[in-house]
């Protein structure tokens, strides 16, 4: 039995994104979509296939962390010949504390929406209401029109006639709207899997890959961290209390040029048959060209380490960004062609609409939300979910 099994893991499907059950040797398929849309999407089906990972090393996972105990851990840890259970049977008292979090954090967009329908009637008064109160929670224009539409059609097939229906009939809309955006992030297909990390200063980057790395090491996954922000020290020092903390790996080089770091951190993880290599880099503005050009760099040449990678590149982005944070996707994307997003800050004052302009100009998947501060703070996006907290 594969040694993982003894490890106190806060059970395989406990986040419902890692569908490799790292340490087990399990010819099983893979486990089922974790979170199945409800409503059909409109684009492309988001479902990646699941990947049967290549079994890695016995591993044995990494003694868990010393920090705060884990949430989840009441659920019952899997065992290790069972396949992952889909996220939500797993731990739906987890879930529920993420949602509660990112409901509060969005309390003010949703009553703001929430009293356009509190009225008795539907009429253009009401649509215009709305419509106000989208543009304000940073939908943006385009997605904005295109709800209205939507909910109008909708409204007018369902022969509703309360306004509080209407509110269902949105949150229905939205929920499709956002759906391409559901998607988990799948680890195992590649040994190493080579995320690189980028965005602004403090979007989250470093805490991320944090929370991540503790996911993935309490999977029995081993994990590599690249400290590719060789500018600041303090940059170093923030990821390797992270490494400490995960106790994992980490590459770091004093004032090292951030490609020679992430070239030699996916040497060392082809090396020592780690399955994730995550490269964490220094803050930047898309303005700044030269420094865009020195993500560019590193994806170049974490492809001359390992031609298939990087396999990820995530883009962070602060949740209070608003609408710049479309901005921030779009020209990301353009330069390193991101395969995944991580919205942070979501407990605070974020307004959220912003994943709907997201969803509606570049659709690039939202692999997690960041909920809070604390290890265990990241959660998968589900777009139902996403979509009620948003209306209150
Ligand atoms: N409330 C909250 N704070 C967060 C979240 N993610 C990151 N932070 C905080 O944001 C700040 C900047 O994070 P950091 O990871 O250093 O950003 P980086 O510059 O992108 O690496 C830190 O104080 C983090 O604790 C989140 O999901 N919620
Ligand atoms: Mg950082």
């Amino acid at each position: 039995m594969p040694a993982a099994s003894a490890a106190p893991t806060p059970a395989a499907g406990a986040f419902g994104w890692l569908r490799k059950p790292f340490g087990r040797k399990s010819a099983a398929p893979p486990a089922p979509e974790p979170t199945p849309p409800e409503v059909p999407a409109p684009a492309p089906a988001p479902a990646a296939a699941p990947i049967p990972l290549p079994a890695p090393a016995p591993a044995p996972a990494q003694a868990p962390v010393s920090t705060p105990a884990p949430a989840p851990t009441s659920a019952p840890a899997p065992s290790a010949a069972e396949p992952a259970a889909p996220a939500q049977a797993a731990a739906p008292a987890a879930r529920t504390g993420w949602l509660d979090r990112l409901k509060a954090g969005l309390r003010k967009t949703g009553s703001s929406i929430a009293s356009v329908f509190t009225g008795t009637q539907i009429d253009d008064a009401l649509y215009d209401e709305l419509e106000e109160a989208l543009l304000l929670a940073d939908t943006g224009v385009q997605a904005t029109q295109r709800l209205l539409a939507d909910l109008r059609r909708r409204v007018k097939e369902s022969k509703a006639t309360e306004p509080a229906a209407v509110k269902a009939l949105l949150a229905d809309a939205l929920t499709e709207l956002l759906c391409p955006l559901q998607k988990p992030l799948v680890i195992g297909e590649h040994q190493p899997t080579v995320i690189m990390v980028v965005g602004v200063n403090g979007a989250g980057k470093t805490t991320s890959i944090g929370k991540l790395t503790w996911h993935l090491a309490h999977e029995g996954a081993h994990v590599l961290l690249a400290a590719a922000d060789t500018f600041r020290a303090a940059a170093r020092e923030q990821l390797g209390v992270w490494a400490d903390r995960n106790m994992v790996e980490i590459v770091s080089q004093e004032g090292g040029d951030p490609a020679a770091v992430s070239f030699d951190a996916v040497q060392a993880g082809k090396a020592r048959g780690k399955d994730v290599v995550l490269v964490d880099t220094a803050g930047r503005l898309p303005t700044q060209l030269h420094l865009m050009e020195e993500l560019k760099k590193i994806r170049r040449v974490i492809s001359k380490a390992e031609p298939s990678a990087p396999h990820e590149v995530l883009l962070v982005i602060d949740g209070n960004t608003g609408q710049n944070a479309l901005a921030q996707v779009r020209a990301f994307d353009d330069a390193l062609q991101l395969t995944g997003l991580i919205v942070t800050k979501l407990d605070g004052t974020a307004k959220g609409g912003v994943l709907a302009a997201i969803a509606q100009e570049r659709p690039v998947p939202v692999y997690f939300i960041g909920v809070g501060e604390k290890l265990e703070d990241l959660e998968t996006f589900d777009a139902r979910e996403f979509a009620q907290a948003l209306l209150g």
